[in-house]
């Protein structure tokens, strides 16, 4: 049976240790006046079996044994005490879905956020998803700002209106010829499923955890039932990074990472390139999923813009997904499933379970590079949250520096390599820290 014991360190990680290890290592308490060092009074004799390997702060001893058995030492004179000197580990998630969250985990595949986590989980960062809106889910409870519903086009809205301050996603089904010739499909809940990857709670007992679960979300509504207008998409990105579009309230919180899991194929127009710069000047990275296409990168805006971080997909077995864009366009990439109809080869997170309206939360496999990037966002939020004057620039190149090599096939470019947050977020404090010395 293991056993867990919690205890709190100065960066709100929560550690735990098993006892389940045998372990020969003891700290050994002295009564006051003994010890096994100095001997300043009573010298403390240590059998042939046993070691000491220092003194620690609290004056007690650690010592190592030839032997598990630790009676040895509490038998000698002026010992307190004796306790196994343990090893502690990041405590496992208990989200009940994390163990399929292979994207996040996977020792070779995976994302190596937990080892980011022992330095921040994204408390103080600002997360803007610019998708189908979203739908209300426990994942995200007490994160969630006032957003906005950007979607001007009442036709398609589904809300009966134009733009509005509810950015809840109303369902974007689609009936047969009401989207020209697109084929009827049920409601995706994209934008809850794009907002679970990047900030979905952790050890709420529920569901999944996203790369920064202490973020706050701002949802942004840019896509109705045939998809989302640039015009839409380029006010969304002034607003979420605190610019100003005229008729809107500005948000509470200016995001310091928008993601675009949406794209088309055409070069990145003017207006959408303007829209980047300013949010970029203004301090807020963009996100943008390179798109499923199988063709290169540089196709499809907004992931072509000028300064945008381009996200392509991984496959569970590593190597770059058949249906991700690929090339010099690309950033970097992330784990976005295989595509293949296989659930536990794709990615888990938040969704709705109604076909067409809302009906109650639930938990689905979905692949994508929009899966890809909200994973990317997840880390930028945890870059902000470890160092909050990070700026755009640096947040790119920590990235692409501290990105690991894909570990399958990528033959027509994966960008910089697999985002590694361990590595990144590590890269950042290392740097905060040099920076603070020589102030
Ligand atoms: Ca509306
Ligand atoms: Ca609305
Ligand atoms: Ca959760």
């Amino acid at each position: 049976m293991r056993r867990f014991i919690t205890l709190p360190i100065t960066l709100g990680v929560f550690l735990c240790a098993t006892t389940a290890e045998a372990t020969t290592r003891y700290i050994v308490r002295l009564s006051r006046g003994v010890t096994g060092v100095h001997g300043t009074s009573v010298p403390l004799t240590m059998p042939s079996s046993a070691r000491i390997v220092r003194t620690l702060g609290t004056g007690d001893l650690l010592v190592e044994l030839d032997s598990a058995d630790p009676a040895v030492l509490a038998a000698l004179p002026g010992v307190t005490g004796v306790e196994p000197d343990q090893r502690l580990q990041i405590a496992s998630v208990s989200d009940p879905l994390w163990p399929r969250q292979w994207n996040m985990h996977d020792p070779r595949y995976g994302t190596d956020v937990e080892v980011a986590w022992a330095y921040t989980r994204g408390a103080g960062a600002v997360v803007a998803i610019l998708d189908t809106g979203l739908a209300p889910h426990s994942e995200f409870d007490g994160r969630v700002l006032p957003g906005y519903d950007f979607v001007s086009d009442a036709d398609t809205a589904r809300d009966g209106d134009e733009r509005d301050g509810d950015p809840t996603d109303e369902g974007d089904w689609v009936d047969p010829g009401e989207c020209g010739a697109r084929p009827a499909r049920p409601s995706s809940w994209h934008g809850t499923h794009v907002a679970g990857l990047a900030v979905a709670g952790a050890g709420n007992g529920k569901g999944i955890v996203g790369v920064a679960p202490e973020a706050m979300l701002l949802p942004v509504r840019v896509i109705g039932r045939c998809g989302a207008w640039d015009s839409d998409v380029i006010d969304a990105i002034v607003w979420a990074s605190g610019g100003t579009v005229a008729g809107v309230p500005p948000p509470d919180r200016r995001a310091d990472v928008i993601n675009l899991s949406l794209g088309g194929l055409s070069i990145c127009s003017a207006a959408m390139a303007d829209a980047i710069a300013g949010a970029r000047a203004r301090g807020t990275a963009v996100v943008a999923a390179a798109g499923n296409l199988g063709i290169k990168a540089s196709s499809m805006s907004p992931a072509n813009c000028p300064g945008v971080i381009a996200v392509g997909a991984l496959a569970r077995d590593g190597a770059q997904a058949a249906y991700s864009n690929h090339g010099d366009g690309l950033t970097l990439s992330a784990p976005g499933g295989s595509g293949r109809g296989v659930d536990a080869d794709d990615i888990l997170s938040s969704i709705d379970a109604g076909r067409r309206g809302r009906e109650r939360e639930v938990f689905g496999y979905s692949a994508g590079t929009s899966m890809a990037a909200p994973q990317v966002a997840g880390l930028v939020a945890l870059m902000r949250s470890a160092d909050p004057d990070i700026d755009v620039d640096e947040i790119t190149r920590q990235l692409v520096d501290n990105a690991r090599p894909v570990q399958g096939r990528c033959p027509k470019g994966c960008g910089a390599g697999v985002m590694d947050a361990g590595a990144t977020v590590d890269a950042v404090v290392d740097e905060l820290t040099r920076r603070n010395e020589v102030r």
